[in-house]
């Protein structure tokens, strides 16, 4: 009787959990090669370099990292020529990766709740931080750099994958001074004479906040970067930013540093989240001249929740509208809990939201776009801080609750149609990159490139799905000879 249970139970769920888990596992080795095992055709339109970057590594030698945001950063690039593929991967040589490779343990803290073994006292009052690397790889002013974002940029060598050393940007950026894991890029810079410029962010925490804006032109040099400081402690993974303003989430939480120094918590786990504050946004412009009388930094206010990622943002008259995905609260990482035995249906999903900041009188309204539990937003390139048509995220299988990653979905906000691909029951989805075809004009013509975990061989696939139509399955899917661990961000580059 309880194996029937047990059957009927899971069999109302699109994924078995631990299929799921089968995606965390380290993977230890390097590959070079050329992907010979290939579903239908990769586009020969479709030439560039798709990076990856993620934890690579949930041990050290055997001994289990507490949480994956915690593993070492590992870059992957499939990069794609005349309708093939070529693979390869690389962990970013990072101090602490060499050190804690050659010394087969555990030497650093995590952020999100690992410790070195031998209980609290053994780490205790140590504050160090290990640089890991894992969270973004962007290719911009011909540098590659592998982001973290609580410490500076590393780079590596776009070909070889090789780790040349912490990026600096001619020193504008000081020791240990971060550079956040969400740039945005502005695909035509009003006051650049519309060239491209990237735009990203650090965050110093404490009492009061510190916000730094950086602008970089297309040759890798800092040309503008300004501070803002802000009252209270703030957790700001991402931003948004239109033609003129960067958009924050000050999401309400309070930190705790005690637990953390006695060695009990990572810094992360010291987060609490407060449900009956306000979240505040933070609107900074991005050019503070005098001459342009603009005002400085505002600040409104909607109602609490979390964020970590925000699709998009347009100024549209006196409105900047952003779409963002939100959670009701922070998920508290327990300390005694295996993030592989986490319980879905025990947390809420991140759905879509659409605010409207209304500069005129510093109101905030708020509407659901989509209820469906989803996460990791993206669009065409060329409509960062412009309106959007089309957003590409990663969804879950079911239409409601809480549930793993397992599909794509594409949402026409002009029309309210949606689109989804599923992967389920054995699949389990990633980021979504969008890549314009070459000489396209629509918003949607073009492919939606990710990774995806395959269960049923324990291997992952490169998923080519077709812009303007998922509902016909995925263009090509390549099967690679291993899985790649679940990762966070990565991006495109037609190079
Ligand atoms: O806020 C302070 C400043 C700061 C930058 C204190 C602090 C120590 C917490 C801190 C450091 C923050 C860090 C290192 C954050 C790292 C975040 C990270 C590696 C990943 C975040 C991922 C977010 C999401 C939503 C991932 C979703 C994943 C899935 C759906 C699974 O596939
Ligand atoms: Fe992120």
């Amino acid at each position: 009787f309880e194996a029937q249970e047990q059957i009927s139970y899971t069999s109302k769920k699109s994924y078995s959990r631990n299929d799921w888990q089968g995606g965390y596992k380290s993977l230890k080795q390097e590959f070079d090669y050329w992907i010979d095992d290939i579903e239908e055709q990769i586009p020969p339109e479709l030439k560039g370099t798709l990076f990856r970057n993620g934890p690579g590594l949930l041990d050290i030698n055997g001994q289990t990292i507490h949480h994956p945001f915690d593993g070492d950063g590992m870059i992957s690039r499939i990069t794609f020529s005349n309708g093939r593929a070529h693979f390869s991967n690389r962990f970013v040589r990072t101090a602490g990766y060499l050190e804690e490779q050659k010394a087969g343990k555990i030497l650093y803290r995590g952020v999100f709740g690992t410790q070195k073994p031998g209980g609290w006292l053994a780490n205790a009052f140590d504050f160090k931080l290990k640089n890991i690397a894992n969270t973004n790889v962007i290719y911009w002013g011909n540098k590659l750099l592998a982001l973290w974002e609580a410490a500076e940029p590393h780079r590596l060598d776009p070909h070889t994958l090789e780790t040349l050393g912490k990026e600096y940007f001619n020193g504008v950026l000081s020791e240990g001074e971060a550079f956040s894991a969400h740039p945005r890029f502005d695909p035509s810079c009003e006051f650049d004479d519309g060239k491209p410029c990237l735009v990203n962010f650090s965050i110093k925490p404490g009492l009061s906040t510190t916000f730094t804006i950086f602008e970089l032109d297309t040759t890798g040099r800092i040309i503008r970067k300004h501070a803002h400081s802000v009252p209270g402690f703030a957790f700001i993974h991402d931003f948004a930013i239109t033609p003129n303003y960067c958009i924050f989430f000050h999401n309400p939480v309070t930190f705790n540093p005690i637990p953390f120094a006695l060695g009990m918590r990572g810094a992360g786990e010291c987060i609490k989240f407060q449900p009956n504050q306000p979240t505040r946004i933070i609107i900074i412009p991005r050019r503070t001249l005098a001459q342009e009388r603009r005002k400085g930094v505002q600040i409104l206010e909607t109602q609490s929740g979390f964020v970590f990622h925000h699709a998009n943002a347009f100024e549209q008259g006196n409105e900047i509208i952003i779409d963002s995905i939100c959670y009701e609260s922070l998920p508290e990482v327990e300390p005694e809990s295996d993030f592989r035995q986490t319980d879905f249906d025990a947390l809420k999903p991140g759905q879509l939201w659409r605010f409207h900041l209304n500069l005129q009188d510093q109101s905030v309204r708020r509407n659901l776009l989509e209820s469906r539990c989803c996460e990791f937003p993206t669009l065409h390139p060329e409509k960062v801080g412009r309106s959007h048509r089309y957003l590409y995220i990663g969804a879950a299988h079911a239409s409601n609750g809480n549930a793993p990653l397992q599909a794509f979905l594409k949402m026409d906000l002009e029309s309210g149609e949606r689109q989804l691909w599923s992967a389920a029951p054995r699949g389990f989805a990633s980021e979504p990159v969008f890549v314009p075809r070459p000489g396209s004009q629509k918003e949607d013509d073009g492919w939606v490139l990710a990774l995806v975990y395959d269960a049923s061989r324990d291997h992952s696939d490169v998923v080519i799905l077709d812009g303007r139509n998922f509902n016909q399955g995925p263009v090509a899917r390549l099967h690679l000879k291993h899985h790649i661990p679940y990762g966070l961000h990565g991006n495109f580059t037609p190079e």
